[in-house]
């Protein structure tokens, strides 16, 4: 498994759950230094990135690009696809094609949809169905760039909409589209699941387990909470998952000490 920092892209002032301090060109050099193999990439504005540039920095540094995370697009600008403006939702879906393109362009496999899908709440009943439809377009359209889309499920304080694994999985028969899967988020697998490992195994066997997100109980890097962390390491090296392990947790006491004791946690039970 390769291990990756959710890093702000740099245009963004201030992501709660991104990591690493100075500029962006000096976070990829430190992610470099600090051991990563990739980072993921939170954008509030794509299209105003030189994808090309990201991704030779990226090069240079030796570092993958694991993912195109949305949630900044939320936090920044409040944009989501369920947006009650519908000027706004339109807004969003262009972001979600800008996302699907940065990820084309600067070699990530996959663009995140967490918080930036927005709630049910403000738009009523037929806000599923209408987050089916465009996510079956957005599908469409990542996999014509060779990309793909990962939804993650989000606990009940942040989202009102698909909040666990077999929720996501329920969500992902109505969407039918082999471009669009589940990411699961450590951290709100130990708020709505009822085991650590169980969620990992039944979306891994679904052929849907795309992505991971790490970050204790707490929200602080795994090792500083109360998750058993070497248990869903072992699982996820039983079912065979290769994939990433992406830190996108609280930048406490400080988003390089974060970025470092996540790294050096999780190398020491990979290699265990
Ligand atoms: C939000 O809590 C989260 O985990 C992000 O990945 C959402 O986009
Ligand atoms: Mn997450």
């Amino acid at each position: 498994m390769k291990l990756s920092l959710a890093v702000q892209t740099a245009e963004v002032q201030f992501i709660p759950v991104a990591l690493l301090r100075g500029a962006f060109e000096e976070k990829l050099a430190k992610a470099a230094a600090l051991g990563a193999d990739g980072v993921e990439l939170m954008p509030a504005d794509p299209a105003a990135l030189d994808a090309a540039a990201i991704r030779a920095s990226l090069e240079q540094n030796k570092l993958g690009a694991a993912a195109i995370g949305s949630g900044g697009v939320k936090f920044v600008t409040g944009l989501s696809l369920l947006h009650p403006d519908p000027k706004k939702a339109d807004q969003a879906r262009a972001r979600l094609d800008d996302l699907i393109e940065l990820a084309a362009a600067g070699g990530a496999p996959l663009v995140t949809v967490g918080s930036f899908r927005g709630l049910l709440a403000p738009v009523g009943s037929g806000g599923r169905e209408r987050l089916v439809s465009i996510l079956q377009q957005a599908g469409a359209y990542a996999q014509s760039r060779g990309v793909r889309l990962a939804i993650e499920p989000l606990n009940r304080y942040e989202a009102d909409l698909i909040n666990n694994a077999d929720e996501g999985l329920a969500f992902l028969e109505a969407v039918g589209h082999p471009a669009v899967g589940l990411l699961l988020d450590t951290y709100h697998v130990n708020i709505e699941e009822s085991s650590w490992t169980d969620p990992f195994r039944r979306v891994m066997a679904a052929g849907k387990l795309w992505h991971v997100h790490l970050g204790d109980n707490n929200r602080l890097p795994p090792g500083q909470g109360l998750i058993d962390f070497a248990a869903i390491v072992t699982t996820l090296q039983q079912i065979g998952y290769t994939d990433w392990l992406s830190a996108e947790l609280l930048a406490l006491p400080d988003g390089d000490i974060a970025a470092e004791q996540t790294l050096s946690h999780m190398r020491s039970l990979q290699e265990a």
